[in-house]
C-alpha cells in the first residue's frame, strides 16, 4: 500500500547516507530496497500528493509503441523528458542561442538565466512540434527503453521485441521463471546520455494472477518513483488484461534509492499527510495491448491531496 511508500521516504531521512551524484545536487541514499503493493487492493497512485495519470500513461504507451523520440511526448502536452532531448541540441553546432552549460542547476540559482532558458526551451519544443527534421534530429533520445523493450538490436543485426516475446510466453508457458524484459543493454550503456534507471523487470503467474517486478538500479523517490510504481502497475495491469490473467503484485526492488537534497522540504510535507483510498483504473473491454490508446484507459475515484512542486535534477 501507499505505507510502503511513506516508509521509504521516512527511512531514507533518518539512515540516508549523504553522498554526492551525477548532478551535483546532493542526495540522501540508501542501498537495497524492496516494497509490494497488492494490484487487488486499489491501483498505487499515491493520495500523499497529486500524481499527474496522465502523463504516466503517455509515456508508458510511448514506451510500448517503441517510440524513443519526444515529438509523440510533447504532442500530448508532456515534458517530462525534454531536458534530455534539449541538452543534444545545445550542445550541438546547430545552437545558435546563449551558452546552456550546466542548465538544470543555473536556472535554479540565477533568475536571468532561467528567463534565457526558459526562451530556448520553448523555442526547442516548437521547433519539435512543427519541423518534423528538426525533430528527428534532436528529439531522438536514443537506445532508451522504447528501443530496447521492441527492437533490441542483436550482434546478427536482426531485432528482438522483448515485449511481445514476453507476452506471447506468459500466454503460452504461464509458469516459466524466464519472463524478462531487460532495458540494460552493455553495449549501448557508454553512448547513453542517461543509462536506463529500470534495468529489468520480471513477470510471475500465479493462482489466476500475474505479478511484476522492476529492478530499479536507481530512484529519485520524490518525483520518479511515485510515477514508476504507477507506470508497472499500469503496464501489469495492461498485460494481465491482455493475456486473461488478474493483476497479481506489483514488487518494486532499487539498488540506490535516494532523495535530492531539495527534495526534503517536499517529502516532510508529504509525510505529514494522511494517505486516502486507492483509486481504481479500468482499461476498455476488448482493447489489446498494442492498440492500446489514451482515452481507453480510466482512472476513477482518485481523490489525492494536492500537487507538491519540486525541481528535477537534470
Ligand atoms: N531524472 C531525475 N533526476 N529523476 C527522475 O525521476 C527521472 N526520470 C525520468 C528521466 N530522468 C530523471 C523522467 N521522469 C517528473 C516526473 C518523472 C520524470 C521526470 C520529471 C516531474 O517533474 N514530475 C512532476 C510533474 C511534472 C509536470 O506536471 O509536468 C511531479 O510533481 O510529479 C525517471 O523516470
Amino acid at each position: 500500500s501507499e505505507e510502503n511508500y511513506l516508509a521509504l521516504c521516512r527511512k531514507v531521512l533518518v539512515e540516508g547516507t549523504k553522498k554526492e551524484d551525477r548532478t551535483n545536487t546532493g542526495t540522501l541514499s540508501i542501498f537495497g530496497h524492496q516494497m509490494r503493493f497488492d494490484l487487488q487492493e486499489g491501483f498505487p497512485l499515491l493520495t500523499t500528493k497529486k500524481v499527474p495519470f496522465r502523463l504516466i500513461v503517455s509515456e508508458l504507451l510511448w514506451i510500448m509503441k517503441g517510440d524513443t523520440n519526444i515529438r509523440y511526448l510533447l504532442q500530448h502536452n508532456n515534458n517530462i523528458w525534454n531536458e534530455w532531448a534539449f541538452k543534444n541540441w545545445v550542445e550541438s553546432d546547430e545552437y545558435d542561442g546563449p551558452d546552456m552549460t550546466d542548465f538544470g542547476n543555473r536556472s535554479l540559482t540565477d533568475a536571468t538565466f532561467k528567463e534565457a532558458y526558459d526562451k530556448q526551451m520553448d523555442r526547442f519544443k516548437q521547433s519539435i512540434l512543427e519541423d518534423e527534421d528538426f525533430a528527428s534530429k534532436f528529439g531522438d533520445l536514443g537506445s532508451v527503453y522504447g528501443k530496447q523493450w521492441r527492437s533490441w538490436q542483436t550482434t546478427r543485426g536482426d531485432m528482438i521485441d522483448q515485449l511481445k516475446e514476453v507476452v506471447e510466453a506468459i500466454k503460452n508457458n504461464p509458469y516459466s521463471r524466464r519472463h524478462i524484459v531487460s532495458a540494460w543493454n552493455p553495449e549501448d550503456v557508454p553512448s547513453m546520455a542517461l543509462p536506463p534507471c529500470h534495468t529489468l523487470f520480471q513477470f510471475y503467474v500465479a493462482d489466476g494472477k500475474l505479478s511484476c517486478q522492476l529492478y530499479q538500479r536507481s530512484g529519485d523517490i520524490f518525483l520518479g518513483v511515485p510515477f514508476n510504481i504507477a507506470s508497472y502497475a499500469l503496464l501489469t495491469l495492461l498485460i494481465a488484461n491482455e493475456c486473461g490473467l488478474e493483476p497479481g503484485e506489483f514488487v518494486h526492488t532499487f539498488g540506490d534509492a535516494h532523495i535530492y537534497t531539495n527534495h526534503t522540504e517536499q517529502v516532510k510535507t508529504q509525510l505529514e499527510r494522511e494517505p486516502k483510498a486507492l483509486p481504481t483504473v479500468s482499461i476498455k473491454e476488448g482493447v489489446s495491448l498494442f492498440d492500446v490508446e489514451l482515452e481507453d484507459i480510466t482512472l476513477e475515484h482518485y481523490d489525492p491531496h494536492p500537487a507538491i512542486k519540486a525541481p528535477v535534477a537534470v
